[in-house]
Formats: C-alpha cells, structure tokens, sequence
C-alpha cells in the first residue's frame, strides 16, 4: 500500500449509506478518476477531515493541489468535467442547465421532506406522513418523465438520475410497501433497475472505516458501465 500512498490521489471522505457520498461515488466511478477513498464514521470524524472542511460534512473531496470540493454536486462535476466517458454532462434531451435545476429541486425540497418523513422524532413532529405526502407531486412528476423517456433526460443515464436516484432510493426504503403502492410504474422500474445494475453494486462496496495515519482504499475498484 506504500506505493498507493506515494501516488498522492485526490482524496475523498466519504460515507457509504450517504446520498451525497453515493452521488460523489458515483460520478468519480463513471469517470474513473483515481482517487483515494477514506471511509468515515460520522460519529467519529477523523481529525483530517475537519481541518480540511470544518462544516465536516461528507461527502469531502481533496485534490492533489490542496483544493477543498465538499459539496457533493461539486464534486460530481469536478470529477465528469476531467473526463466523462457516458457523457454524463450532455443529456440525449436536454441541457445541463434543465438538469441542474431538477437537482436543486430534489436537494431543496424534497430532501427536506424526506428528511421530516424520515426522521419525524428530531423535528419534533408527530406524523412523518404528511411530509411524505408533501413530496407526492414531485415524485408524481419524475414518474411522468420516465413514462415519457427512459431516463429523467432522454434515453441513457445522465447526471440528474445519478444526483436524484440515491435520495428517491432512501425515501422509498422509509416504507418500501407503500411505495410500491403508488401509481408510479416507471419511477419505480427506473429506481429498481439502477439498484440493480453493476455500477450500484461498484459503489456500495464496504470498506473499513479509515484509520488516521494509514492509507485509504483506490477507488474505483473496476472500470463502469452506464447502467443507471
Ligand atoms: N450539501 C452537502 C450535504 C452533505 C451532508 O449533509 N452529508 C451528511 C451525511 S448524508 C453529513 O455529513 N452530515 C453530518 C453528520 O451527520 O455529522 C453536500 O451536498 O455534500
């Protein structure tokens, strides 16, 4: 492991179970960057996370020359802007402008319903339900996209299903029942077929928590196909 330590990769902290480390994981895999993946424990941050990104969040990327990316989107264009095999960044329908801004739908209010429905003790509230129903219409409107195309912009992956994908699989597991109750053939196959595929599986690769002092894991392990 000396001469991987020696190689001075981009490092990237990351967390496996975390939708933003997932989407990060996602997007260096596509791209096969080489980097060097640090696996945290959030309850036990290492002490070279922090002082590289106080706000110590993950997922955290540090690039050779020093520079700190801890936002997880960042990090996704940082890593298909060097090289983007899938053309991740050009939509077969589409911009990239259209899929930022589905992004940034699901990372503002969807997250925050998913969070109250998830979690409905920490923000003290007594039914998660209603946040889980506030979310219908947005999850309806993915469904009419991926009735209409096979992807959320036309008909090969792009970065919208990889930035949204891991945050619609974490609400869907909150009750997997009803979720599959709902009138939402095509969001459902679109999830399902992306859970299943090889590069799901490459991402979701355990690996031991990073001991400080030590070498990280390379990452990623195998070259990726685009199987959303
Ligand atoms: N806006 C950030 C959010 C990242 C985030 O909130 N990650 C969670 C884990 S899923 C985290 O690190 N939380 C801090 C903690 O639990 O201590 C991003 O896009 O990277």
């Amino acid at each position: 492991m000396t001469d991987y330590a020696a190689a001075a990769r981009p490092i990237l902290y990351s967390f496996r179970r975390c939708p933003y480390a997932m989407r990060a994981r996602l997007a260096i895999t596509a791209s096969q960057c080489p980097c060097e993946l640090r696996e945290v424990v959030l309850r036990n941050k290492p002490q070279a996370l922090l002082v590289a990104s106080p706000k110590a969040t993950v997922p955290v990327l540090v690039d050779v020359d020093g520079a700190v990316i801890d936002q997880s989107l960042d990090i996704m264009l940082w890593a298909l802007r060097r090289h983007d095999p899938h053309a991740w960044l050009k939509p077969s329908q589409g911009s990239l402008d259209a899929m930022l801004a589905l992004i940034d739908e699901c990372d503002g209010p969807f997250k925050q319903q998913l969070d109250r429905y998830k979690y409905p003790q920490r923000y003290e509230l007594l039914d998660g339900g209603a946040y889980r129903d506030q979310a219908i219409p947005w999850l309806t409107q993915l469904d009419d996209r991926l009735a209409a195309t096979e992807f959320l912009f036309g008909s090969r992956p792009a970065l919208a299903d990889m930035a949204i994908a891991p945050f619609v699989r974490q609400f869907a597991h909150i009750d997997m029942d009803w979720f599959q109750a709902q009138p939402w053939p095509s969001l459902l196959q679109w999830l399902l077929r992306w859970m299943q595929g090889e590069l799901f599986a490459q991402v979701m690769h355990k690996y031991p928590p990073w001991q400080e002092g030590s070498p990280g894991e390379p990452f990623p392990l195998f070259h990726a196909g685009n199987d959303g």
